[in-house]
């Protein structure tokens, strides 16, 4: 089989971007080792910067998130005693979308249908060849068992974390850094208590309450990187949500938990982000720990600028957007990085008393100071595309 680029990986950042080169009249097939249901269905991100929203919009799946999505402000950010609302509108002219993860890839999944292009999904063995020729190529077994190669001028690795593509960058500079904390996640099904997503600094660890609709809320509570999800029944997350966003009279409503799932927390980056032929595009190449509500914005960044210098490339032939990609990808990639870990390591608890007093001064200042808080506002609210 022949094509222009092949994509591994039909998660937001594979499908977005055969999308974006559909648009653009080059072709794409995806690798994805998954089923297409269970893609679907992996619970994971649920905010979009405005710069994201307004690329998915330009890209022609907007219509149901402007339909379905909340259009939020900005954030609460509490600690015992104090809750304080950040208007990111006020601040810095943009704010939030919330709309899950789940909801894009489905959007995702249902423009590609309409481009009519080729996925394969449930590939195993999948594997990247000649990525330094013009000619690489991935080969892989398809559901029906049957191998297979596609032969293309240029190999996107979507493939996330735990991806193979990662592997065929030479020398490739890894940056790593373990948090010593995990989230408990929780879905349940019950109107959120709040009208914008609270944060909550706590002596006995963080929380947030989000959401993903005017039904479904979203929970995270701080656990041990090792907990195990069995310990925690459904009344005694209730009870330590209730007890680390407890504020005045403000009482948070319950209701069926549908799912719970204990999330690790890592910074990771990988540079470069190209090798030859080879493009990585969102989670193969970083990941970021999810306080600063940046992965998944993050991989549409980038797929922005690699379906615009491949489009480039293929149509032209001009490599100068493909050869810029990896240096501008990660300026981006490091901001999140930085604000995602300065975010994680100022709200979350370290067990260290002197800690405690740094992490609340911090937040003391970020409500008392507007410059403090424009900070927080223009990395929150995500900077313009191409920063
Ligand atoms: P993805 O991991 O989404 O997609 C990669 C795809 O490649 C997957 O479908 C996978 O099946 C496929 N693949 C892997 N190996 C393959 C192979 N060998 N062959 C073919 N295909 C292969 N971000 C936030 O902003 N907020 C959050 O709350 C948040 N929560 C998260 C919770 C979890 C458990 C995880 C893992 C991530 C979370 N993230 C969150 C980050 C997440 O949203 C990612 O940033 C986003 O999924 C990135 O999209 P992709 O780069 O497409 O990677
Ligand atoms: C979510 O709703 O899943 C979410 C929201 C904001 C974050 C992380 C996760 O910072």
């Amino acid at each position: 089989m022949h094509t222009q680029v092949v994509i591994i990986g039909a998660g937001p950042a594979g499908l977005l971007l055969s999308h974006l080169l559909a648009n653009d009249g080059v072709d794409a097939v995806i690798v994805e080792s998954r089923s297409r249901a269970y893609v679907e269905k992996r619970i994971r991100a649920g905010i979009l910067e405005s710069s994201s929203v307004e690329l998915l919009e330009s890209a022609g799946v907007g219509e149901r998130l402007r339909k379905e999505g909340m259009e939020h402000r900005g954030i609460y950010l509490q600690w015992p005693g104090h809750r304080h609302k950040f208007d990111f509108v006020d601040l810095v002219g943009r704010g939030v979308w919330v709309y899950g993860q789940t909801e894009v890839t489905k959007d995702l999944g249902a423009a590609r249908d309409a481009d009519g292009q080729v996925t394969f999904y449930g590939a195993s063995d999948v594997a990247l060849h000649d990525v330094d020729s013009e000619n690489p190529y991935v080969t892989f077994v398809d559901e029906s068992g049957t191998g297979d190669r596609i032969d293309s001028q240029v190999i996107a690795g979507c493939d996330g974390f735990h991806g193979p593509s990662r592997a065929s960058i030479d020398d490739a500079t890894v940056m790593e850094r373990e948090y010593p904390f995990a989230w408990l996640g929780v879905l349940a099904d019950v109107a959120p208590s709040t009208d914008e997503l609270i944060y909550a600094w706590h002596p006995d660890g963080f929380a947030m309450h989000s959401m993903r609709s005017h039904d479904v809320s979203r929970f995270y509570l701080q656990v041990d990187p090792g907990e195990d999800i069995g310990e925690w029944s459904d009344d005694r997350i209730w009870s330590e949500l209730r007890k680390r966003l407890a504020h005045d009279d403000w009482d948070l409503q319950i209701g069926d938990i549908t799912e719970k799932s204990v999330l690790p927390m890592r910074s990771f980056v990988c540079t470069p982000m190209r090798q030859g032929r080879l493009f990585l595009a969102g989670d193969s190449a970083h990941i970021v720990p999810p306080t600063g509500a940046k992965g998944l914005n993050l991989a549409i960044a980038d797929v922005g600028l690699l379906a615009a210098a491949l489009g480039s490339y293929l149509k032209t032939g001009s490599t100068e957007l493909i050869d810029a990609y990896s240096d501008t990808a990660l300026r981006r990639v490091w901001r999140c990085t930085h604000f995602s870990w300065w975010m994680t390591t100022t709200l979350h608890q370290h067990g260290d008393a002197f800690d405690d007093q740094l992490q609340l001064s911090q937040l003391r200042l970020l409500a008392s100071s507007k410059a403090a808080a424009k900070g927080l506002a223009e990395n929150y609210a995500g900077l313009p595309i191409g920063y």
